[in-house]
């Protein structure tokens, strides 16, 4: 059987530096090239092949895939909603073009899987606020959401005219420790750790009783490798999955923080990512994703805080 040979794009992300190392622990080290604009990340050198690049220059994004006989892609460059609302039109222009330029590769040198991640942010103002259904109004009010959306309908359009093999998921705000956030509405919950550890304190930026759908990441990595492991039938949806993990406010967060650092005080200052947060669903349903590949979180806020301030400290 020929081996699979894997590129992250975007791999110095948030979430690239924690899921290239997951592939090359499954894959082998020189299956997976890791791929990213930005220096390489401080925990990726040395574990395997990096290559500089941009996702926008669709040539140079063929020749590496030619050259390294590439069979899946993990694209994970983006703009996200925060830093999308200051320059709609590149995050528009970045979050598009790079996955068609990703499912055009796809189609025309035969890959046999891309990787392609969605987001909560698909939801808009309209949707159900509390267990939002996998089918439900979408009508996202932000770039990001509108880019998210957009891109779910044409990986189900390469998928059925074409055949891709192209699996997505609607993640939640991810919150991790080993590579910082970049530039999200939910990345509160990743300073709040930082700041309770080093000063004690921290000022929010959304209000205290915002409650958004948030997961842990290393069930976000688990949730992306048994995806794109699941057999080719189980996959019955062709635009994005939603995932779940847990639902919280700056407030309950705050109190699970305190339970470890008893002095830890918050306060609150809301800016323009309040009205995104306010446009976004404050749980998620995941029935499907349960039900087609067996997806199941381990994480709550609980065992999450005490990983993360052992980890951070
Ligand atoms: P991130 O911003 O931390 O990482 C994105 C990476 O892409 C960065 O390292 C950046 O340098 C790189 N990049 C940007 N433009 C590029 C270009 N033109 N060419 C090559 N690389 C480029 O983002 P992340 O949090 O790791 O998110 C990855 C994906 O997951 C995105 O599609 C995002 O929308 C999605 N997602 C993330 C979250 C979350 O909470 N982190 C939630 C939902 C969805
Ligand atoms: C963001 O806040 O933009 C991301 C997301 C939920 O997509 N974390």
């Amino acid at each position: 059987m020929a081996t699979d040979k894997i590129l992250v794009i975007g791999a110095c992300g948030q979430i690239g530096v924690e899921l290239t190392a997951a592939l090359r622990t499954l894959y082998g080290n020189d299956n997976v090239i890791a791929g990213d604009l930005r220096e390489e990340h401080p925990l990726l050198v040395g574990t395997g092949p990096y290559i500089t690049c941009d996702v926008m220059n669709k040539e140079l994004l063929l020749s590496i895939i030619r050259e390294h006989r590439i069979t899946q892609v993990y694209l994970l460059a983006a703009i996200l909603s925060a830093t999308g609302e200051k320059n709609p039109g590149l995050a528009w222009q970045i979050n598009m073009q790079s996955l068609l330029n990703l499912l055009d590769i796809a189609r025309d040198e035969k890959l046999d899987k891309l990787y392609w991640p969605s987001s909560i942010a698909v939801f808009g103002p309209n949707s159900p606020k509390q267990n939002t259904p996998q089918h439900t109004i979408i009508e996202p009010t932000t770039v990001y959401g509108i880019s998210k959306y957009a891109g779910e309908q044409w990986c189900a359009y390469y998928h059925k005219n074409y055949g891709i093999d192209v699996r997505s998921l609607r993640y939640p705000g991810l919150i991790s420790y080993k590579s910082a956030p970049g530039g999200g509405t939910t990345d509160y919950a990743i300073e709040i750790y930082h700041k309770a550890l080093a000063e004690g304190s921290y000022e929010c930026f959304l209000d205290e009783d915002t409650y958004l759908p948030m997961m842990y990441m290393p069930d976000a990595i688990r949730a992306t490798i048994e995806l794109m492991q699941a057999p080719k039938e189980s996959i019955k949806n062709r635009t994005a999955y939603n995932l779940s993990a847990m639902s919280f406010s700056p407030k309950e967060i705050a109190a699970s923080i305190q339970k470890h650092i008893p002095d830890f005080t918050i306060s609150y200052k809301p800016d323009f990512r309040q009205q995104i947060a306010n446009s976004w669903p404050q749980s998620i349903n995941d029935q499907e994703a349960q039900e087609h590949w067996n997806w199941k979180p381990e994480y709550d806020l609980e065992t999450m805080t005490a990983d993360m301030l052992k980890n951070l400290k």
